[in-house]
């Protein structure tokens, strides 16, 4: 009313459009929702009250933004993924502050990024997850191997709001019942149980604009309360909790794997869960405008973060036919008009597929309307190609295997009007191996690549603020962080000693900081002026941790078979590797152990001092990116060609002036035409090599490089600890068809970083060479991934924001 408005503007929470303003809000939050006084706030009390007074502003605008959403009412993006790695930090006081670790690796933090900058767009858009208990396991490590530690993150979060009020009953098992009401005959789900998704919601604001989204999490609960009393008046009080428990357990875990499905119930247990509660919401916004059904598609848009939410396609097919009444075909046109499907990986390993018969189980229902789906568009497949009975069974949703599976991203496919892979390589890649059929049957417009990018904000401007600040200087102020291209500018500058200078002395900065992070983390003391060589990421054979410490190896006997004063001459270098390995990847976990036993003994290694060390980093993690990526002179991304989709730490690591060494793979490819050959490292074998090379090595001769072989040799004789530790790695090459291509790459591999210790000499050079490449990397930015799917994919528009409403 307005007589209140004046009255209500007052009191609405400060602004903080000043300093004074936000410290007089943590001492009120310290003294009143704390009940503390100053003389007591210790520094939990402290985080807390900081927190709380900045997550106040947050939710005035956060409130205003879905006001506004639901009051335009345009069409908004759902952005489904089981991860999103969100990683939070605020140096100091919030040693405090958890990881929200709810994801693997790239895919997950992808995800994140993407809400960056959906908010920062303004783009009206939601994401859903689930909120695991136990996100990302800590790794500890002990002698030199992994030990996963469970990582309970909750213990206090202030940026989720749970909402008690927004409830969703899931069902699980029971059967299908045909019923006729009205002359029609439809198919009823009945029985079986019912777990409850209970909301919680997390604000995600955008950069320079009040636009602030949200992230909803879904947590399970069993349907029937707290627990059962009468059990527990009977005295069966183990019983009397059970079913609480067994509710929970759904959103209890993250599964730790990444680039790998490992078909466990639970995990399908979770992704339906995750999808009916989502969906179930989504519908519900959309019934409120009491919009015609086929106005969905407008209305409406859902990306499918790979295939672990494809089972949302079916949901909503049910939901349309079996509760709103459709028709089969007017509901299909909806659901096929309202998906897109990323996919991140061509790894077989990594394709989900599913039991039939675990699928009948938990989801009866679901079941029938994946056979009619692949029914009908076998039927249509036959029709365009009458006499191709191969092509059938190749591109079937149903694989005839023993047991039958369930192809998901075949499913995906089908349901969605649009496919994407995450880089051009990539995307083609897809349209030529796993999916050829597919293009063949709709066309190749069904298919579309945008390649990844990352926010800005946070891997620059928050985790290099020195380097944020010079480049502002050049570049007229903050907009680069919002255009990305204005990146351009610093390329006038190269000649510009003082500059030069500058950034050389940031990055030497930064050297230090991580200098202090291994020293205080590992005790090994490292020189910052030494090249700084990382490999941080997920352990996997196909990114080739392997091939790196061989390369290490190989360094180390080199510098060893030097006279002193040879020895003079070298340059010297850090190695630093970081990354977890899934905890039932023997080989992976046999990885790290090589690389902390080449550690253990180069770093004590007196002949060699300086002039190597290699570091195994701990607990790889977002926040421990932050301070890596900044630290970095040459980061490797050497997977083997075509198998790394994209990679997205390659573009975190040149946008903060670090060079790379890597294969033509994923989005290297893409950086190279942006910076220029000359500024990138490149080796090894093509992709487009790969499977004759693969072929050779099991039919004909493989004859391993010679200089790998002394590398193998010397591990062999116990240079580095019990050689059997490390003989299943080495097989791998010798005997077992090498199929990352380790050996065939390692000469090439050992060559280019004798170009990078030679470039790094010229320290001028390389400077202008990590400037030229920063300028050049505008197009990586997430925004222009964003504004990519929301032209070719969603058809969504931004919503414009009124900054004097809020
Ligand atoms: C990852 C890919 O391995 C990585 O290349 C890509 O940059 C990232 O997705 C984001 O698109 N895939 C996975 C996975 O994490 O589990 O498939």
């Amino acid at each position: 009313p307005e007589p209140q408005r004046e009255a209500w503007k007052r009191n609405q929470i400060a602004s903080f459009t000043d300093k004074d303003g936000f410290e007089k809000e943590v001492v009120r939050h310290v003294e009143t929702t704390l009940a503390r006084s100053m003389f007591n706030c210790d520094e939990i009390a402290a985080y807390s009250a900081t927190s709380l007074a900045f997550r106040d502003r947050l939710i005035t605008h956060w409130n205003k933004t879905q006001q506004r959403q639901t009051y335009v009412d345009s069409k908004r993006v759902y952005y489904l993924s089981l991860e999103f790695l969100m990683g939070f930090r605020i140096e100091d006081v919030v040693k405090q502050e958890h990881d929200a670790a709810l994801g693997n690796g790239g895919l997950g933090r992808l995800a994140a990024c993407f809400l960056d900058s959906l908010a920062t767009l303004n783009f009206p858009a939601w994401g859903y997850g689930l909120r695991y208990r136990y996100g990302i396991f800590k790794q500890e490590i002990i002698d030199g191997y992994q030990v996963e530690v469970p990582d309970y993150w909750l213990d206090f979060n202030p940026w989720e709001f749970p909402r008690h009020d927004v409830t969703v009953d899931i069902q699980f098992f029971g059967q299908v019942n045909k019923k006729t009401t009205g002359g029609r005959t439809i198919s009823v789900w009945e029985g079986g149980e019912i777990v409850r998704a209970v909301a919680y919601d997390v604000p995600i604001p955008g950069y320079d604009t009040p636009t602030t989204n949200n992230l909803r999490l879904w947590s399970s609960k069993a349907s029937g309360g707290e627990f059962d009393f009468q059990k527990f008046n009977n005295g069966d009080y183990e019983s009397s909790v059970a079913e609480q428990q067994r509710a929970e357990t759904i959103s209890a875990v993250l599964y730790p794997n990444d680039n790998l499905e490992r078909g466990k119930e639970l995990r399908l247990k979770q992704q339906y869960f995750w999808v009916a509660a989502s969906l179930y919401d989504i519908v519900r916004r959309f019934k409120k405008s009491r919009r015609p059904w086929n106005e969905f598609p407008d209305q409406v848009a859902i990306q499918l973060n790979d295939t672990h939410p494809t089972l949302a396609i079916v949901e909503l097919q049910r939901i349309l036919v079996d509760i709103e009444g459709l028709e089969w075909d007017a509901a299909w046109e909806i659901v096929t008009g309202t998906f897109g499907y990323t996919n991140h990986t061509v790894l077989p390993e990594a394709l989900e597929k599913w039991p039939v018969g675990l699928v009948q189980h938990l989801l009866p229902r679901h079941l029938q309307i994946i056979y009619d789906i692949n029914l009908f568009f076998l039927q249509s497949v036959e029709k365009a190609f009458p006499s191709d009975r191969e092509i059938l069974r190749r591109v079937s949703i149903i694989e005839e295997s023993q047991p039958k599976m369930v192809r998901m991203a075949f499913l995906a496919i089908v349901g969605s009007h649009k496919v994407n892979g995450v880089a051009e390589l990539h995307s083609d890649l897809i349209k030529t191996t796993i999916f050829k059929d597919f293009v063949e049957i709709y066309g190749p417009d069904k298919f579309t690549n945008v390649t990844n990018g990352i926010t800005p904000r946070r891997w620059l401007h928050q985790a290099n603020p020195r380097l944020s600040e010079l480049i502002a200087s050049k570049c007229g102020g903050n907009e680069f962080l919002k255009d990305l291209t204005l990146l351009n500018q610093l390329e006038k500058h190269i000649g510009d000693k003082k500059f030069r200078k500058e950034w050389a002395e940031i990055k030497y900065a930064n050297k230090v900081r991580l200098a202090k992070h291994i020293k205080d983390t590992t005790g090994v003391v490292v020189n910052p002026a030494s090249l700084f060589d990382v490999q941080v990421k997920r352990i996997h054979e196909y990114k080739r941790q392997q091939l790196n410490i061989f390369g290490v190896i190989h360094r180390y006997l080199t510098l060893k078979a030097m006279t002193p004063d040879e020895r003079k001459k070298q340059l010297p270098r850090v190695s630093i590797f970081g990354g977890k390995a899934a905890p039932g990847y023997w080989m992976a976990k046999q990885i790290i152990h090589l690389i902390n036993s080449v550690g253990a003994v180069v770093n004590k290694d007196e002949d060699i001092g300086d002039l190597l060390k290699v570091i195994f980093l701990e607990d790889y993690n977002v926040s421990k990116a932050e301070i890596i990526c900044p630290a970095s002179d040459i980061s490797e991304h050497i997977s083997t060609a075509g198998t790394e989709a994209s990679g997205t730490s390659n573009m975190k690591f040149v946008l903060n002036g670090g060079l790379i060494i890597g294969t033509c793979d994923g989005a290297n490819i893409e950086i190279t035409r942006e910076i220029g050959e000359s500024n990138i490292f490149l080796f090894g074998n093509l992709s487009e090599d790969v499977e004759d090379l693969r072929h050779a090595h099991n039919y004909g001769s493989h004859t391993i490089d010679p200089d790998l072989d002394k590398v193998f040799n010397e591990i062999e004789d116990g240079t580095f600890g019990n050689p059997h530790d490390f003989s299943a790695m080495i097989a791998a090459v010798r005997q077992h068809g090498d199929y990352y291509l380790v050996s065939d790459d390692f000469h090439s591999y050992i060559e280019t970083h004798q170009l990078v210790d030679e470039a790094y000499r010229n320290q001028d050079g390389w400077i202008a060479k990590c400037i030229t490449s920063v300028a050049r990397m505008g197009f990586f930015t997430s925004d222009r991934c964003i504004n990519e799917y929301a032209e070719e994919i969603w058809n969504v528009e931004p919503l414009a924001v009124d900054r004097r409403s809020f």
